[in-house]
């Protein structure tokens, strides 16, 4: 008998925390479930499943709906999927959704940091080049960020521990009954 699969996909702004939190998060669950966890990052994906993608719109969005895919594939066997794109478009979000409900459990987690917050942190210095025009369409500055209205969860990483953040995450699962 397989354990019902199910994927956290994670949204927000570049800074916001979604990787910390999506590492974290899997090294959670590698301690107390026995799924088998698969994680789908930002970076990892755009060098491998996406490389060449851009951050134009339909670029974003084949980006997201690929990584639902794998995501859906990974829940339909059984495993954990963990997402940690932008994510920017509500109705990428929503194929996502769609395509993982139908093999298995889903999650959507809003990681709420303001944006005020993620410029301030900057770690990439991503936002100064953003605002200096020398990064074209970059999230919350000069592409669009439509922010969920359907989150199961949203997680402000200024207000929040790491550990708090994940614990509430873990505490949705549990709820769902699914770790
Ligand atoms: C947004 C960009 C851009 C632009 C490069 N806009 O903080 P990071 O660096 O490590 O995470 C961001 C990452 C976003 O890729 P995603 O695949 O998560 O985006 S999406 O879901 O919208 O497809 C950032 C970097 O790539 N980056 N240029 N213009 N973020």
């Amino acid at each position: 008998l397989t354990a019902r699969g199910f994927t956290v996909l994670f949204t927000g702004l570049s800074g916001a925390g979604k990787s910390t939190l999506a590492r974290a998060l899997r090294d959670e669950l590698s301690r107390h479930d026995h799924r088998a966890v698969t994680l789908l990052d930002g970076d990892v994906v755009r060098r491998t499943l996406c490389e060449g993608l851009g951050f134009s719109a339909e670029d974003r969005s084949r980006n997201v709906r690929r990584i639902g895919y794998v995501a859906a594939e990974v829940t339909r066997h059984g495993g954990a999927a963990i997402c940690a794109p932008i994510a920017p478009y509500h109705a990428d979000r929503e194929a996502v959704g769609r395509m993982v409900r139908d093999a298995g459990g889903f999650v959507l987690v809003h990681v709420a940091t303001p944006l005020g917050e993620c410029e301030r942190r900057d770690r990439k210095g991503l936002y100064r080049k953003a605002r200096s025009g020398s990064l074209p369409e970059f999230t919350g500055v000069s592409a669009p960020y439509e922010v969920p209205d359907d989150a199961d969860l949203a997680l402000d990483t200024s207000e929040l521990s790491q550990d708090e953040a994940v614990e509430r995450v873990v505490a949705l699962l549990r709820e769902r009954g699914w770790v």
